[in-house]
């Protein structure tokens, strides 16, 4: 039976987002948030107790003792779905790894139209951890061999992967231990699905401990690598003032919204919309020029590294269609809706496929290759200003909001400390005193089952409010940033008194955005450097911080969520949980639910736990800070003893030049600039 239809109010609290649902409705096109009013879960598979690993099934089970035609219970059910998940989403961070590593090969040996080695400085850092000889060599040749070795990383078949050198001593140790840590990130994935086929693992903790090994190989391997090599190829990030919201498209102008993951094509379609040929042809179609936004994490991308705005987050791919006003949806890989295409027939807008893994019937497809990315990015912008002249009705929210993105490792490093005494040292001793409560990284997707953004930006205020330091990556930063909260003083009456003033001396927004999801591996090498600048223990579980994700939806999250436990980190998932299972079973007696909370909080510090509730979510999250500060000895949080500091360099943020020199500026792209940590 179709649930009840929700308002425009009810799905989503964004007001660009209301107002395009309405115009949804006017012209009787549907979108992810009718289609989810109208086609609610399957609480049987929602709740992860549906087997459909072979032709005997699908078997679902739905009373206590109950088990599938081959015996599976209901525990091993969910731990293999559970691991499923994971898998998949380590696979797709991993492979964009993987392309982003054969991009590197193709820039080192001169194959690569277009593309450059931007970013001497992290070439040299990232290269200088495994070894790889810098001194005396040109980056090509420093290049060619970090890409071979990345490469190798996929196939390796025993030993252990090389970015998890990286992680604390003390973690390491303990991966070793527990012999999680993995031999080679194609070999983790393709165990999972073996042991997961009919017949095979069937014990659920055997099962879930394969989970963490596959998990380590997305966070300390496959996403760790594309985060290396985007910022090697395109630029560390650093501050840059950006826009978001649908209000970024423009209407006298092409817009090209570019949707999806990969920097690669997208880096190549900002340059060739640069180049006098395409503004030209732009003008000579009747437009003042092409306006570039991204939607997803291309946008992310391209955002922190170039200020090109973002038009919105995954919700929000369809509504920037519904303005009329998109004369192309260039898309990749991961998030892309498949109704992109049939709402886009309702309008004059192509939506141009340009990956080789990932088609839609009914769309354009332009074939990217990175040895020709230059070419066919331009052919890529003529087809969308060809375009332009077929524009019908056009109505875009006229709503958008200024942020300051970019806020990576190495800018945090110096941000706190200059270019000679760079160090987290200042955050760890803000954190020490109590003016910072601790860390919450809120990250992850929308879903249209909870409210658009509302789980985002609630638990972010909230946080802020609490003097919790918060960093963002993904569609949960633009969330924050659609709402004012990453830029510096605009965001600052929003927050605790203490965070407030560590805000004010340092001259950050309160709200770090540190890139797309991929760059979650940021955060794990942020925290590393926080465990070896002092302070706050020995090991990431000891930090008082917790991982969040109030909007979850992909696999991918699942992942990113599992090697952030595997880690050290407390995960909380908002939402609906995969492995709620049965709704009268109680929790504690529930195998897999108590496993990857309690269980593997034991074995690695971390856990991973559910809370429908957002207010319960919050209370959680800083319940466990508290105890982690307790048990470090360090204050109890205290909000009064702060907040009268009057330092002003959050001022300073406001006067950020508009367009992308801030790498340079800070030294990050230089060759001459002292190497990261
Ligand atoms: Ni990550 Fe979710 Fe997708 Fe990015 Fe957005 S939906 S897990 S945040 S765009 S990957």
């Amino acid at each position: 039976m179709p649930r009840e239809k929700r308002t425009p109010e009810e799905h989503s609290t964004d007001p660009a987002a209301q107002e395009m649902l309405i115009r949804a409705d006017q012209i009787g096109v549907g979108t992810a948030f009718s289609r989810a009013d109208a086609m609610p879960p399957c609480n049987i598979g929602a709740a992860g107790m549906c087997c459909k690993l072979c032709g005997m099934g699908p078997c679902r089970l739905t009373k206590d003792g109950q088990t599938g035609v081959c015996g599976a219970t209901i525990d091993t059910i969910q731990a293999r779905n559970l691991i499923r998940a994971i898998a998949a989403g380590a696979a797709a961070h991993s492979d964009h790894g993987r392309d982003m590593a054969f991009t590197l090969k193709a820039v080192a040996n001169g194959e690569a139209e277009g593309y450059a080695i931007r970013d001497i400085a992290k070439l040299r850092t990232v290269a200088g951890h495994y070894g790889i000889v810098v001194e005396g060599r040109a980056p090509e040749e420093i290049a060619n061999d970090l890409a071979d070795l990345y490469i190798s990383q996929f196939g390796q078949q025993k030993g252990r992967i090389a970015p998890v050198s990286r992680a604390p001593e003390k973690r390491q140790k303990l991966w070793q231990e527990r012999g999680v840590i993995p031999r080679g990130i194609d070999r983790e994935v393709v165990e999972a699905l073996h042991r997961t086929h009919i017949g095979d693992d069937q014990d659920p903790e055997h099962l879930l401990f394969h989970a963490i090994r596959t998990a380590l190989a997305d966070g300390w391997g496959g996403s760790m690598m594309a985060t290396d090599i985007s910022d090697i190829l395109f630029g560390t990030p650093a501050p840059i003032l950006g826009q978001a919201n649908l209000g970024v498209l423009k209407q006298d102008m092409v817009n090209v919204v570019v949707h999806g993951h990969e920097p690669t094509l997208s880096e190549m379609i900002v340059a060739a919309s640069q180049t006098p040929e395409i503004i030209e042809y732009a003008q000579a179609a009747g437009a003042k020029g092409v306006n570039l936004s991204g939607i997803c994490c291309t946008a992310n991308e391209i955002l922190m590294r170039q200020g090109i705005p973002a038009a919105g987050n995954f919700l929000q791919q369809e509504l920037a269609i519904l303005t009329g006003a998109v004369e192309a949806m260039v898309v990749d890989v991961q998030c892309i809706m498949q109704a992109l295409v049939q709402l886009a027939q309702n309008f004059h807008t192509l939506i141009i496929t340009t990956s080789p893994k990932a088609r839609i019937k009914g769309a354009t497809h332009i074939e990217f290759d990175e040895h020709h990315a230059l070419t066919i990015a331009k052919n890529i912008l003529r087809t969308a200003i060809d375009n332009y002249r077929n524009r019908g009705a056009v109505q875009i929210p006229d709503v958008r909001e200024a942020l300051i993105p970019g806020f990576s490792h190495e800018y945090i490093n110096y941000m706190l400390g200059g270019a000679y005494r760079a160090s987290f040292r200042p955050l760890n001793e803000a954190i020490m005193s109590g003016r910072i409560r601790g860390v919450a990284a809120i990250v992850g997707c929308n879903n249209p089952r909870s409210v658009h953004d509302y789980l985002h930006t609630h638990v972010t205020k909230e946080m802020l409010r609490q003097d919790v330091l918060v960093v963002q990556t993904g569609c949960g930063a633009i969330a924050s940033a659609k709402l004012g909260l990453l830029l510096g003083e605009a965001g600052l009456d929003q927050v605790g008194p203490g965070l407030r003033e560590v805000c004010e001396a340092i001259g950050i927004p309160p709200v770090l955005h540190m890139g797309s999801c991929v760059d979650n591996t940021r955060i794990l090498t942020v925290l590393t450097q926080m465990v070896q600048d002092g302070g706050l223990g020995d090991d990431i579980d000891q930090i008082p911080a917790v991982g969040l994700a109030p909007e979850w939806m992909s696999e991918k999250a699942l992942a990113i969520g599992a090697y952030a436990v595997a880690s050290g980190v407390y995960v909380i998932f908002g939402g609906s949980s995969p492995v709620s299972g049965m709704p009268d079973r109680m929790a504690d007696s529930d195998l897999v639910l108590q496993y990857i909370s309690t269980g593997w909080e034991k074995l690695f510090g971390g856990k991973l736990e559910f809370a429908a509730d957002p207010d319960e979510l919050i209370h959680k999250a800083l319940n466990h800070i508290d105890q982690k500060r307790a048990a470090l000895g360090l204050p109890a949080y205290d909000p009064a003893r702060f907040g009268r500091s009057g330092d002003k360099r959050v001022d300073e943020l406001e006067r950020l030049p508009l367009a992308g020199r801030q790498a340079a500026l800070y030294g990050l792209t230089s060759p001459d600039s002292p190497p990261g940590k």
